[in-house]
């Protein structure tokens, strides 16, 4: 159960949890056509509270509304201050941020017509996505039975409601099969994403990662690559195949919710060692320092608030 807090940010205002409802003929209910992001925010050494990249994430919902030709009533600046708004309303030191922007109630039929446009902000306390353990021991994966998106197919840059259709098949396939996360291939049969999170491999110290065709533009991907080129490692945008990923020094998955979990195990392959390498431990570390404003040099990917 996700854990309730006490407001939601909904079209403007701070609405009561239990009040924040739509009708059941809302118009992204039936046919998926709606854009959200996933933020997080974390609690600083000092006891202040930082949100990461908002900024960026607030530009990537508005690059993933004008991907599908839909105008948000809000700008930039007014939904980076509504999730500080609403954190703060809720008395949150840290925690995950979900904004959401859908087609309402109006006229049924694919085409919306003038249905409004509505915006909701949810947060809400959520720790390890694949649980604490993961993010030490490494996770298990199974190359899914599901391709990911054909870039013709669905808008594979937008973060679409739709699109992750794709993502619950792939996932609840892979836990009903006793993993913990699935990988997906794209069309052409190379390495794309797993359901909600960008993959990294490393072999002799190199580091790859998947170019940005059939995969979200991760915010930590961008994040990571930042952090190993400063620390000097070689990282390459490159596409890669199954048996790259098999024969991989170490892999790992990055996201918001995911952070930098390590694969210890793919299709019943032990990848490396069989737990987290050197390089996802060290990531890690730095990931989880800037993070939480340790470190000053990226001062600039937060967006400070207290509570
Ligand atoms: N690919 C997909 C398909 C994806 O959903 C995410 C985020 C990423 C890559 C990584 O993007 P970024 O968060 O900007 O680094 N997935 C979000 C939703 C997870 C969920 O289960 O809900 C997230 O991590 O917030």
């Amino acid at each position: 159960m996700v854990q309730k807090s006490e407001k939601i940010w909904f079209d403007g205002k701070l609405v009561p949890w239990g009040e924040a409802n739509v009708h059941v003929l809302t118009h992204t209910l039936h046919y998926g056509a709606g854009v959200f992001e996933g933020i997080r925010a974390y609690e600083c050494a000092d006891g202040t509270s930082a949100v990461f990249r908002l900024q960026e994430h607030i530009v990537r919902l508005h690059d993933s509304a004008h991907i599908l030709n839909m105008t948000i009533p809000f700008d930039v600046d007014e939904l980076v201050d509504a999730c500080v708004e609403t954190l703060k309303a809720n008395k949150l030191k840290a925690g995950y941020l979900r904004p959401l922007v859908f087609i309402g109630d109006g006229v049924m039929g694919v085409h919306p017509g003038k249905n409004p446009i509505r915006v909701a902000i949810a947060t809400w306390p959520w720790g390890a996505y694949l649980g604490e353990e993961a993010l030490d021991k490494g996770i298990r994966v199974k190359t899914s039975t599901f391709a990911r998106h054909h870039v013709n197919v669905m808008m594979t840059k937008a973060k679409v409601c739709g699109n992750y259709v794709n993502s619950v098949l792939a996932k609840t396939e892979a836990v009903a099969d006793g993993y913990d996360e699935a990988l997906m291939l794209d069309t052409m049969g190379f390495v794309s994403e797993a359901s909600g999170e960008n993959i990294f491999i490393v072999r002799d110290d190199q580091i790859k990662t998947t170019p940005l065709t059939s995969v979200l533009p991760g915010i930590t991907r961008d994040s990571i690559i930042t952090l190993a080129r400063e620390l000097g490692y070689e990282v390459v945008e490159q596409i890669f195949t199954r048996d790259e990923l098999y024969i991989a020094d170490e892999a790992f998955f990055s996201g918001t919710a995911a952070e930098i979990t390590p694969i210890r195990e793919v299709d019943r392959r032990v990848i490396g060692e069989g737990h987290a390498g050197p390089v996802a431990k060290l990531l890690q570390r730095e990931f989880f320092k800037v993070v939480k404003g340790e470190n000053q040099d990226y001062a600039h990917w937060l967006h400070p608030y207290t509570v």
